[in-house]
């Protein structure tokens, strides 16, 4: 378990190092938060980086992005993935004494592998994709939901920046209304808007920067803006709005 963990995670790290990994930003929702091709329900897995660890300095150190990457988010996917074998042998045994304890866990570390998924997919080096604002339909949503790109900015930072302990800052495209709405979340998955998916986030748990940061989180925030791959966003964006549309018509 171990020896492959530790294969996996030096494969990961050296595509990413050879840039062999995603660069374009061709993804589609489904891989945006890490979802595992053709996997079974108990076979989630850490994905691999678009970029080396270092690659978003400045911004966000490359000590802080190995141990968030390998063992933060790897420790969300084992958790995810004990949760659901647990319900799954629960039904197996018809034993659901434990049931709200594994939902729960299910939502925590769901939220923990899904939110950190989409996370490396949402930033891109700051020479190399990273930074700037969104162009096209996501910039022109931005417009008619926030009134400008500065407002948004502004609304997302002082959210993310007035989080109660760990959490995120998150952009939510809401199907039914098709709107876009900054939401907190605390811890990886309280606060949660139901029919709606997070489109960009921002990580404010302290282990997110605090190697780098301590506790200057607005700090933190405000630089991390120059990492945000808009292509992207504007990519998950235009695929979940055009998901919604054949759903709801
Ligand atoms: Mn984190």
């Amino acid at each position: 378990m171990q020896n492959t963990r530790r294969e996996f995670l030096k494969t990961a790290s050296a595509m990413a190092a050879a840039g062999a990994a995603i660069g374009a930003p061709t993804l589609g929702v489904q891989q945006a938060f890490g979802a595992t091709a053709g996997g079974a329900r108990t076979s989630h897995e850490l994905p691999s980086l678009p970029y080396a660890y270092d690659a978003l300095e400045p911004y966000i150190d490359a000590q802080t992005m190995e141990l968030h990457h390998s063992a933060h988010h790897m420790a969300y996917v084992n958790g995810l993935n004990n949760a659901e074998e647990m319900l799954a042998q629960a039904r197996e045994a018809g034993d659901f004494a434990q049931v709200q304890h594994w939902s729960r866990q299910v939502a925590f570390h769901g939220g923990g592998h899904f939110l950190h998924s989409l996370f490396w997919m949402v930033m891109a080096p700051p020479d190399n994709g990273g930074g700037g604002e969104p162009e096209g339909s996501l910039a022109e949503k931005i417009e008619e939901d926030f009134g400008g790109f500065d407002q948004f900015k502004a609304h997302f930072s002082a959210a993310a920046g007035a989080v109660e302990g760990g959490g995120w800052g998150l952009l939510h495209y809401r199907f039914p209304d098709d709107r876009l709405v900054v939401m907190q979340a605390e811890n990886q998955h309280k606060l949660s808007l139901w029919a709606s998916v997070p489109i960009l986030g921002v990580d404010v748990w302290e282990h997110a920067y605090y190697l780098n940061y301590q506790n200057r989180r607005g700090e933190y925030i405000e630089n991390w803006w120059n990492v945000v791959n808009w292509s992207a966003v504007s990519e998950i964006f235009t695929r979940s709005r055009s998901a919604a549309q054949q759903v709801v018509g």
